[in-house]
């Protein structure tokens, strides 16, 4: 089964792979283990490295040349397993997963991570294409220095829904609470977020710190709850609207510019008065079996081709302004993938809450349950 690099092509796979692809991703999650292995001086303390790295990914989010490529031209074999939220990722090391090589943590998920001593630092001098990061996204306030992540893609949250069968939305939040939709919405499976449209639904900011801003949006939480066809990946929402099983979705902006190019019927959006815009990191955990090949991963990744290719399939933005002139117009075109300057400032960047952050997982925890 072949699909070009364009993103044109990728829909049709994904079509042909259906929801079959995704459960095959959300299994994995449960059931794999990295390479644990140490045969061959695995690990920071000896010699050479064994030629093989883990990658611990959002399901997804490579190109179809992405391993292929590192492979050919490194000779390091690729492992590859899935989470589907950064609280799974976290919650996977936490448990003691030790050996995954790259993890790809959000913004406030590699605060937490350093502050919780998981990932280790990079070392710059051995990711020379760090040139091709936009300045845009280099320094910014989870790792002010880069001294432990590098960007990866970045994206928006919004709603992906069936134009011709609801007719154009308000562009607020409140669609999603709409008894009119009953049954044919779903919302991310995702604490931060889904939490987050809530506070955004009540004019409160994702990083609300409030109690009783909190309770509010648990309580309309509560109420939107019974309306929906339930919490899932993004991945999973997509093929939901695409296929018209669902009217509305909350997904992350790739998987919404993939449907939209499937769909003419389709539309995404970024909803007022306030969105998340997030950046994905590539980092390398403490417990790290191949950290040399880790880096040459990470530079590998930020080449202005593989950047390039890795948008063209993801749909996502890149933060590589070496790929930038290589991102496919047909892309660019889709409405929303460049942000204009009045919905860039109306974006926030969801931040770690410290403490607070228990809140929110009881809050996600008591609403799925309800
Ligand atoms: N299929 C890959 C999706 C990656 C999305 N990362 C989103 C983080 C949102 N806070």
């Amino acid at each position: 089964m072949q699909r070009r690099d364009t993103g044109i092509s990728r829909s049709r796979f994904l079509k042909m792979m259906g929801a079959a692809g995704v459960a095959g991703s959300t299994l994995s999650v449960l059931s794999c283990q990295p390479n644990t292995s140490a045969t061959g001086g695995g690990g920071s303390g000896g010699g050479p490295e064994e030629k093989e790295l883990a990658f611990y990914n959002w399901s997804d989010y490579v190109a179809k040349s992405t391993i292929p490529g590192f492979e050919e031209e490194t000779g390091i074999k690729v492992t590859q397993d899935f989470f589907a939220s950064n609280e799974d990722l976290l919650g996977k090391l936490q448990a003691g997963a030790t050996g995954y090589d790259v993890i790809v943590p959000s913004d406030y998920m590699v605060a937490i991570m350093i502050k919780s001593d998981v990932i280790q630092k990079i070392d710059k001098s051995k990711i020379p294409n760090t040139k091709n990061v936009g300045s845009n996204y280099m320094g910014l306030s989870y790792d002010p220095n880069n001294e432990y992540s590098l960007p990866y893609q970045w994206g928006t949250t919004g709603i992906l829904y069936n134009k011709k069968e609801v007719g154009e939305l308000d562009g607020t939040w409140d669609a999603m609470w709409d008894p009119q939709f009953e049954g044919e919405m779903a919302m991310l499976a995702d604490s931060r977020e889904t939490i987050g449209a809530a506070l955004y639904k009540l004019g409160y900011s994702v990083n609300s710190k409030d109690q009783d801003q909190l309770a509010e949006a648990e309580a309309e939480l509560k109420k939107q709850q019974p309306l929906l066809r339930g919490y899932f990946a993004s991945t999973e929402v997509r093929p939901l609207v695409l296929n018209g099983d669902i009217l509305l979705g909350h997904v992350y902006s790739g998987d919404a510019f993939l449907a939209l190019s499937e769909n003419e019927n389709l539309d995404y959006v970024i909803p007022q008065p306030q969105a998340t815009r997030w950046t994905d990191n590539m980092c390398i955990p403490n417990g790290a079996s191949h950290p040399d090949n880790a880096h040459k991963f990470i530079n590998y990744i930020l080449g202005a081709d593989v950047g390039a290719k890795l948008s063209n399939y993801t749909y996502y933005n890149t933060p590589n302004e070496a790929a930038l002139p290589k991102i496919a117009g047909a892309l660019k075109d889709l409405p929303g993938y460049i942000l204009s300057p009045d919905v860039f400032q109306r974006l926030e960047v969801i931040k770690d809450l410290g403490a607070t952050t228990r809140d929110y997982e009881r809050i996600f925890t008591e609403v799925k349950s309800a």
